[in-house]
């Protein structure tokens, strides 16, 4: 499996590509929308979530709702194009034109935190303008377009993900709490936090409410579960065929995202041996059961048959609207950086894109494990080999 997004954040479309999906998959215009929609939710969201609409237009791969085991290409256009049409062009505009366009003065004092400035360094530009159209998370609605497929593909197996909020700033659902299951997303897409505990989503709310009136912004962790995986997705032969290293890799390179944990992660660090493995036992019927999932699903880069559990922490928005203190690139004059306007919090929809992003993953580790050029296949090939694998 592989894929690719292309695509500014405010230019006429973004498009993502994949391929290495098996025929058979059932997927549809209303079923991406579905999933781009939700990456829309969340309460802390600046102006732009409710003006702006993904256009979603599948360009290949589907035929009658089914994929067809070729590339498929998923274009997600932007409805605000028209306001940008001359400043983003691919073709070269008459500099009178662009001149006379507010929005197309140059961005010279970069936001500490953001892509801005290195960007600039790294490719030669004078202001920050193309670095922040690519290094923006809008590009992070084709990726939910693909992981929906992805997803599709997991859903045929029996496998189902999950994601929500467990923490924004300092306001944390507590370690332990009861985990949402497949069942629960219409509930965690009504919360406004996409959070499984209400009285932990009021508080949450109520720091954004509270940083939105001083000018801040704030980062916080989600969560993805994945239920149904079969043990012995990934390997430990070799580094980059583990797992939870793919996983890990595939999270950070979400915007803004500054760490990641597999189960309990750092916790597990701060605990004895004893206390730190999921035993192996027995039930009544000699089936081989965990005594719990500290692990998060994730032995030895493989997965084991339990729930996957991985967390994402994103750092708060760069764009500070209590501006922070930069340098005006055109002046070498100390300056504050740049700022229109900006979401407070988009942790809630980095839940999204975080699931979004393990199904990307697992997907991938499914069809290597199992290949198949149609889903009827690997779900074949999938069958047969949980029949045939020690239970006990
Ligand atoms: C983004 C900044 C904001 C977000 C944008 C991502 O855009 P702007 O600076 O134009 O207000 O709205 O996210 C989306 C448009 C989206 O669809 O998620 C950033 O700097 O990453």
């Amino acid at each position: 499996l592989r894929w690719l997004t292309a695509g500014e954040s405010h230019g006429p479309a973004l498009v993502g590509i994949i391929e290495g999906v098996p025929a058979g998959v059932e997927v549809s215009t209303p079923s991406i929308q579905e999933a781009l929609a939700r990456r829309r939710l969340g309460y802390g969201r600046g102006a732009r979530m409710k003006f702006e609409q993904d256009q979603v237009r599948i360009l290949g791969g589907v035929r009658h709702g089914l994929t067809q085991g070729g590339p498929i290409a998923i274009e997600v256009g932007n409805t605000e194009w028209p306001k940008w049409e001359q400043i983003m062009a691919s073709d070269p505009v008459d500099p009178e034109v662009l001149a006379d366009q507010a929005r197309n003065a140059p961005l010279t004092r970069p936001r500490p935190g953001h892509a801005d400035f290195t960007g600039m360094q790294k490719y030669g530009f004078d202001e920050a303008r193309p670095v922040l159209e690519r290094a923006s998370a809008r590009e992070t609605a084709a990726r939910v377009a693909l992981g929906a497929v992805a997803s599709a593909f997991l859903k045929e197996l029996g496998i189902e993900l999950v994601s929500h909020t467990v923490g924004i700033a300092a306001v944390n659902s507590p370690e332990g709490s009861t985990l949402p299951l497949p069942a629960d997303v219409a509930a965690l897409d009504a919360d406004p936090m996409r959070c499984f505990d209400a009285a932990v989503s009021e508080a949450m709310v109520a720091e954004v409410d509270a940083a939105h009136k001083e000018g801040e912004t704030l980062g916080g962790v989600v969560e993805v579960l994945a239920y149904g995986l079969p043990p012995g997705l990934g390997s430990y032969v070799h580094w980059d065929r583990r797992l939870d290293a793919r996983l890990a890799g595939a999270l950070m390179g979400i915007q803004a995202i500054k760490g990641v944990e597999v189960g309990d992660g750092f916790l597990t660090a701060s605990r004895r041996g004893s206390a730190a493995h999921d035993e192996i036992l027995q039930d009544e019927e000699g089936r081989v059961i965990r005594s719990g999932n500290r692990a998060g699903g994730i032995e030895g880069g493989m997965s084991i048959g339990e729930v996957l559990r991985v967390r994402a922490a994103m750092k708060p928005i760069a764009t500070v609207p209590r501006a922070l203190k930069t340098v005006d690139v055109s002046t070498g004059e100390p300056a504050r950086a740049h700022h229109q306007r900006s979401d407070v919090c988009a942790v809630p929809a980095a839940g999204v894109v975080a699931e979004a992003m393990v199904a990307l993953v697992l997907a991938e580790a499914v069809t290597e494990k199992f290949g198949g050029d149609s889903v009827a296949e690997t779900a074949r090939n999938l069958r047969t080999y949980l029949e045939n694998i020690p239970a006990s």
